[in-house]
């Protein structure tokens, strides 16, 4: 590390020590590499929330991972950048922007390697654990704003000539550094056997898999578990609707299906229902689903809701029950989705509407705003 030096004066001898180890060619590749993974970091992060497949979400968190911890391989030549920042009049110095922004990447790293390696939370206000994950995301948020004027300040356009071999090589040197201190991570979980070992491929730590009661009950953000729950779901397609009754829907299908919350846990149950196929079909006829245009809508009686592509319809579910017992208030009772593949916050709860839409499903916001 640099030691830290008195001021402008860049004539004693710690300085001098320090730039004979120091790497002499930081400037505006150090900034543009650290940039680089701050973006991919933040691209993997949002996109790992997204997608709820095994094989797609592990290569997204590995991605992740490596990206976040290969800043630290960065650091050395980020000091030599700050030390000359140092060096010149007060005026041109870098505001206090930076100072926040070095601060907040530590809690976002810290946050995130606390996460992987299982911890549960990392303090309790009133006896709630805030999760490290909870903290990671909302440091992170503040970290967007910080750094949008940080680098807005000194943008520097990436040049043709960044592009040479010796950039690429580098570049190359830096994703090889960035997995390996990854892969190190993970030995180590495995090696200490902390929680973290057993994490599934997105991250999430197993919680109360075929014991629905000891799985945690989470609300994205804003919204709140409903006082009351209707017990008709309201089935609409092509301008015809029908009121069905919870009870029309039990048990019908069956599924066993991981719920993977983004709050980093996941639970895997024995569902019982009715898939949307069968609702739609059955009410509406085979041809409901036939165009791959249109949607499924569901919504939930808090206004919660989410948009499923058509071919989603025989495998999610419209779930009565869990592990053989009804549904608790907590977990969407008396009847919420099950979307096997797709992360917890597309699994609504307190279902009230079904709707066919004849706009694609991806014509919502990526994340639900309630
Ligand atoms: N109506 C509604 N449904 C919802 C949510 C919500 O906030 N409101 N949260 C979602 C999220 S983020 C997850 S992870 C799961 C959690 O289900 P559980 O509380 O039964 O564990 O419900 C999903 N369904
Ligand atoms: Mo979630």
């Amino acid at each position: 590390m640099v030691p830290d030096e008195p001021g402008p004066d860049a004539g004693n001898r710690w300085s001098r020590a320090a730039d004979r180890w120091l790497p002499t060619r930081a400037g505006r590749r150090t900034n543009l590499g650290l940039l680089g993974l701050l973006l991919i970091a933040g691209g993997t992060g949002v996109l790992g929330f997204a997608v709820g497949t095994p094989t797609a979400g592990r290569v997204i968190a590995v991605a992740h991972g490596a990206a976040g911890l290969g800043l630290l391989l960065l650091l050395p030549w980020k000091a030599v950048v700050v030390r000359r920042a140092r060096r010149r009049p007060a005026s041109r110095r870098a505001p206090s922007a930076a100072y926040w922004l070095t601060g907040l990447v530590a809690v976002v790293l810290v946050s995130g390697v606390l996460h992987s390696a299982g911890a549960a939370g990392v303090w309790a206000t009133s006896g709630t654990p805030i999760a490290a994950l909870q903290v990671h995301v909302g440091a992170t948020i503040v970290l967007v704003f910080v750094l949008g004027v940080h680098v807005w300040g000194r943008r520097q356009r990436p040049r043709v000539a960044d592009l040479d071999r010796r950039v690429l090589l580098r570049t190359g040197v830096l994703a090889a550094g960035s997995l390996a201190l990854w892969v190190a991570g993970e030995a180590v979980w495995r090696a200490t056997g902390t929680p973290g070992a057993d994490r599934r491929g997105t991250g999430s730590l197993e919680r109360g898999t075929d014991e629905p009661d000891a799985m945690p009950v989470t609300q994205w953000a804003g919204d709140t578990v409903p006082q009351s729950a209707g017990t008709v779901v309201e089935v609409v397609a092509g301008g015809r609707r029908e009121q069905v009754p919870v009870a029309d829907l039990d048990g019908r299908d069956t599924a066993r299906a991981l719920l993977d919350c983004t709050g980093g846990w996941y639970a895997t149950q024995d569902w019982a229902g009715t898939t949307l196929a069968r609702l739609l079909t059955d009410r509406f006829g085979a041809d409901v689903l036939a165009d791959p245009g249109h949607s499924i809508e569901v919504t939930s009686v808090t206004g919660y809701r989410r948009r499923f592509p058509v071919r989603d319809a025989h495998t999610t579910l419209l779930a009565t029950s869990a592990a053989g017992e009804p549904l608790s208030v907590g977990h969407g009772a008396p009847v919420r989705l099950v979307a096997p593949g797709r992360r917890g916050v597309w699994w609504v709860k307190w279902v009230t509407r079904v709707e066919l839409v004849e706009s694609p499903w991806w014509l919502q916001p990526p994340f639900p705003l309630q």
